[in-house]
């Protein structure tokens, strides 16, 4: 029996707990009913005689307008989709759906009973987060998205990664082109997964972004600003079914890490190489861009961290020349959203693969900074043993570790972790790469067949039990939580999914994840796990967002020198004058005016956006290994912003003055073109 008394938030005391709120609300429901009685006749009365003045042959219908103020339920109840069609919520956990079309950013919904409600206080440290990633959606990965992919494997230039799936699909004009990701976003996640996540136990989903939700420069193949229409869909549909996003910058500009989730499978291009500080420039614009919008009251209380990018690898860019990085992107966020609770969102850096024991004591005293983790076994040595061998190994692995960091760094998330024991599972690796267990990838030595691994459909109940108690042991050891992923599609090469290790919900449909994650538990055997609270500057209190100078002495922005590149001064970088790109918000179809805000919180953050400076010369923001151009600008360029950077380092500003950009981009009269591919 798991030992629920361990949780503050666990099963006994919100039993306790609910009979007395049940009470509450029951007078209150009561209340709401009345009044509510009271609205629906006044409305209808009004509906009919203004029906009746206009149209006296026309019939109102008093009974759609009795349905649409049904703005809340709970299990049972009926919910209108944002479509118009309608289904049974299923939420055995005392979640309630909250949608209101004439008040449509109420944060009134629930996910479970003992899940606070979104606008109620979420306490980081002490409130388990129980969520799944939506990988594979707004960013596309063959092995979550096979069937985007295998449609384009034998061209010519294999789909391999977004860039050449877009590639692929643009030429294919015929096929659909470049709207079939349009046709995915529409149907790989639809507002019914957000209530079935809540109807799971779950109360936070974490959502990866491209960073061409908001632009693209050149001739980058992504499909721009679309990604964005799906991701404010996410967040009214979070918002409707009472769940919390974790959003994931998941791509930068040239790419943080080479991998093909980046967008690009190949070179590492930003903090890294001759364009890794432009490309990281334009990186920290779209995390600015990104802060200010969803530090906006209408947003902040759904969007309540922000992983400001998703899996740089620190050693390849040495790990103080992120740190300088990441305090920037702090301060870029602090600025957009203002410091202390209620401020915008948790910033959340990731560890690069470090480890804990490297970020303990890394800015002490900023505001609501959270670190995560990703924690996968199956991508190095393959496993020899059996199933039933692994299942405990994350306590072993984890729980301390974690349990640690809460403690001395502060609020730590495993923002990905999965059932995988082994690497087996259709592109898992990569298109056309194999795996290591099976010896099909190369340079590696066959352990097993993946076949009966990957046959889902015909495992037994001992297999099933067995990734049962695995998944029970990451989420006890790991105790602030994101499955990576909720959802596998089917390959249509095979006709089924083809890494059942990776899918939540398959799990959840075939009888190898828990159907109420709080059953984790105690898995671990652990009695005293940390459960908070978090010092006070950790959850944006007292002491909130002051960091000593000597903390961040060593790691200026930008860094003097970056690797396979050099000195920061002789690298290629934008400047600040181009014009401010802002994200839109929401459209309702509801007549009820409502402000989705600006898309801007800080009125007063209102540097330009990084844009190449006329005169001087820029690689491909892709192009890997390269020197550096030379000479970097033209000579009366190149003297203007040396007079510059002087002026800039003696005012302790790092960028280059937005006057003396414009007075350079006047006398050269030249429209600030980018320039890519110059001879070296
Ligand atoms: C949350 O919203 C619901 C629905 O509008 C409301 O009844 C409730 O009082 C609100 N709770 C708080 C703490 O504001
Ligand atoms: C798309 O078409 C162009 C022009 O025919 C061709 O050069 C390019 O290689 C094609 N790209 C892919 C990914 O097939
Ligand atoms: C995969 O295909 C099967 C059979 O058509 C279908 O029942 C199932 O829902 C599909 N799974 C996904 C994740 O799309
Ligand atoms: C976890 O941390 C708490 C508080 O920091 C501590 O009291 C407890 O002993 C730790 N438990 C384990 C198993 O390390
Ligand atoms: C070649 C490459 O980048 N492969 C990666 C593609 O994405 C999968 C899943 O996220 C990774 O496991 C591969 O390493």
């Amino acid at each position: 029996m798991p030992d629920y008394s361990q949780q503050k938030h666990g099963l006994f005391s919100s039993v306790r707990k609910n009979r007395r709120r049940a009470r509450i609300f029951i007078g209150i429901g009561v209340f709401i009913l009345l009044a509510l009685i009271a609205l629906v006749t006044a409305l209808i009365y009004m509906f009919a005689s203004k029906k009746h003045q206009e149209s006296s042959s026309s019939n109102g219908d008093p009974g759609t307008l009795a349905h649409s103020v049904e703005v809340t339920g709970g299990d049972g109840s009926t919910v209108t989709r944002d479509d118009g069609t309608t289904f049974t919520y299923k939420n055995s956990f005392g979640g309630t759906w909250y949608y209101d079309a004439s008040d449509p950013f109420n944060n009134g919904a629930r996910a479970q009973s003992w899940s606070p409600a979104l606008n109620e206080t979420f306490n980081y440290g002490t409130d388990p987060i129980r969520g799944v990633n939506l990988g594979g959606w707004l960013v596309t990965e063959p092995f979550i998205a096979p069937a985007l992919f295998e449609k384009y494997l034998d061209s010519p230039t294999p789909a391999i990664d977004e860039w050449t799936l877009s590639e692929n699909m643009r030429n294919d004009t015929a096929g659909g082109g470049i709207s079939q990701l349009e046709d995915h976003y529409k149907t790989f996640i639809t507002e019914d997964d957000f209530a079935e996540i809540a109807g799971a136990g779950l109360n936070f989903v974490r959502i990866p972004i491209p960073y061409w939700a908001i632009e693209t420069r050149d001739d980058e193949p992504f499909l721009a600003k679309t990604s964005w229409t799906y991701f404010l869909k996410a967040v009214e549909w979070a918002r409707k079914y009472g769940l919390r996003i974790n959003l994931d910058l998941h791509t930068l500009p040239g790419s943080q890490n080479g991998w093909n989730h980046s967008g690009k499978d190949g070179s590492i291009n930003v903090l890294y190489g001759p364009m890794g500080y432009a490309n990281a420039q334009r990186s920290l614009d779209y995390i600015r861009i990104i802060a200010e919008f969803i530090s906006q009251p209408q947003y902040k209380d759904v969007i309540t961290i922000f992983g400001i990018t998703n899996e740089p690898q620190a050693s390849v860019d040495g790990i103080d020349v992120l740190k300088s990085y990441y305090l920037e992107g702090y301060n870029v966020v602090r600025t957009a959203s203002g410091v202390g609770e209620g401020k915008g969102p948790y910033v959340s850096i990731h560890d690069g693969f470090l480890g804990a024991s490297d970020w303990t004591g890394f800015l002490p005293g900023a505001d609501r900074l959270s670190l995560d983790m990703h924690k996968y076994t199956c991508f190095g040595p393959q496993p020899t043993g059996t199933l039933a061998s692994m299942v405990n190994v994350p306590c072993s692995a984890y729980a301390s570790m974690i349990n640690n960091t809460l403690a001395d760094f502060g609020l730590v998330t495993a923002g990905e972790f999965s059932n995988a024991v082994m690497d087996c599972g259709l592109y898992v690796n990569g298109v056309n790469v194999g795996s290591r267990y099976d010896g099909t990838m190369g340079g590696s030595t066959k352990i097993g067949s993946c076949d009966p691994w990957l046959d889902w459909a015909s495992w037994d109940d001992a297999t099933k039990q067995n990734y049962m108690k695995l998944a029970k042991a990451s989420m006890d050891s790991l105790q602030n939580w994101f499955f990576w992923t909720w959802k596998i599609g089917n390959s249509t090469v095979h006709g089924t999914v083809m890494s059942p290790h990776w899918s939540y919900q398959l799990g959840l449909e075939n009888g190898w994840m828990p159907t109420d994650p709080r059953t984790a538990v105690g898995t671990c055997g652990n009695k005293s796990p940390f459960d908070g609270p978090l010092k006070s500057y950790q959850t944006g209190g007292a002491g909130a967002g002051t960091i000593p100078a000597s903390a961040t002495a060593d790691i200026p922005w930008p860094p003097a020198s970056l690797s396979n590149a050099g000195a920061i001064t002789l690298l290629p970088s934008y400047t600040p004058t181009g014009s401010l790109v802002t994200l839109p918000g929401p459209t309702f179809t509801s007549s009820v005016t409502v402000d989705a805000g600006s898309g801007w919180t800080n009125p007063s953050d209102q540097a330009g956006m990084m844009v190449p400076i006329a005169g001087c010369t820029y690689l491909d923001p892709w192009v890997g290994d390269a020197n550096p151009p030379s000479p970097l600008c033209s000579a009366n360029v190149a003297a203007a912003k040396v007079a510059a950077s002087t002026a800039a380092s003696a005012t302790g500003v790092s960028t280059i003055s937005h006057a003396v950009e414009t007075s350079i981009s006047t006398v050269k009269g030249r429209a600030l073109t980018p320039k890519r591919n110059f001879s070296l």
